[in-house]
């Protein structure tokens, strides 16, 4: 399917290269599944890419909490996840002033090279999306900033007005891909959809096919409610790399949120 047809008005607004790259993406996969592949092993990241890599769209990291992790191996792990045609996430959740968030994009991990998005507070103001922008245009590389307008777990402190400022600030930014938005609570993802317009991505964590409470404060809400509130991707971890039969589950979530797209357009 043509990703025109697929995404409708998203497509027309969200113009951002990386956020067409996305919506592309996500046509050929008929999945607007990003994997949460939170494992910690080289091996058992690789492994997720084997199993599940056809279902999802793009797999978001955190590459610090890899315990086997070395310059070497996670070349090859980013070279097989462009193989299998999936976007890189780092969720590194920058916070810093622009200059030094410019600098962490470098260091031993060297996220600017090959990462495609990744999350950022704006809690330092907007600089840090310069920093982070300049950080990949070091490396002659393209990427997109999703700004945390809202968190999935219990008890966080990105109140209303907070997100209100977020969006309003990050809307405006050519270097903003989108925002993170709550996937748990369906309400409140209308109410920043809303506020964004059609502009913007939005991507959801806390999106699991059984709702309720995880671990440690998690909340989880319904992938196809999530789609229907205004989410352009859920992101989904435990409820795919923690399932008996990780593909079968990835396909499911696909297929919810693939599905939901088209009942949204
Ligand atoms: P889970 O296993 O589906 O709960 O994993 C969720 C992932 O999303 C995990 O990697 C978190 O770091 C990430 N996350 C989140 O859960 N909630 C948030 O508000 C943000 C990120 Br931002």
């Amino acid at each position: 399917m043509q990703a025109e047809a697929a995404w409708g008005v998203r497509w027309h607004q969200c113009t951002l290269p990386m956020a067409r790259t996305y919506m592309e993406v996500a046509c050929r996969k008929q999945s607007l599944v990003c994997l949460a592949a939170d494992r910690s092993t080289m091996a058992g990241l690789n492994q997720l890419i084997d199993e599940v890599g056809q279902y999802v769209a793009a797999l978001k990291t955190h590459v610090d909490l890899i315990d086997d992790w070395s310059p070497e191996a996670w070349a090859e792990f980013c070279s097989k996840a462009q193989e299998a045609d999936l976007l890189i996430f780092e969720d590194r959740k920058f916070a810093d002033i622009g200059g030094i968030s410019r600098k962490q994009m470098a260091g031993v991990y060297d996220i600017r090279s090959w990462s495609d998005l990744v999350t950022a507070h704006l809690i330092s103001g907007p600089d840090i999306v310069d920093g982070l922008q300049a950080g990949w245009g070091d490396v002659h590389r393209n990427g997109g900033v999703l700004l945390l307008a809202q968190m999935s777990s219990r008890g966080n402190l990105l109140h209303p007005d907070y997100t209100d400022k977020v969006v309003a600030s990050g809307s405006a930014h050519p270097g903003v891909f989108g925002f993170i938005g709550n996937g748990s609570r369906p309400e409140e993802l209308t109410s920043l959809r809303e506020k964004v317009g059609d502009s913007k991505m939005i991507w959801t964590p806390g999106v699991n096919l059984a709702v309720g409470d995880g671990e440690m404060g998690q909340r989880y809400g319904d992938p196809r409610l999530a789609v229907l509130a205004g989410s352009d991707c859920i992101i989904v971890g435990s409820g795919i790399h923690k399932a008996e039969r990780p593909a079968g589950q990835a396909k499911a979530y696909a297929a919810a949120s693939w599905n939901a797209l088209l009942e949204r357009t």
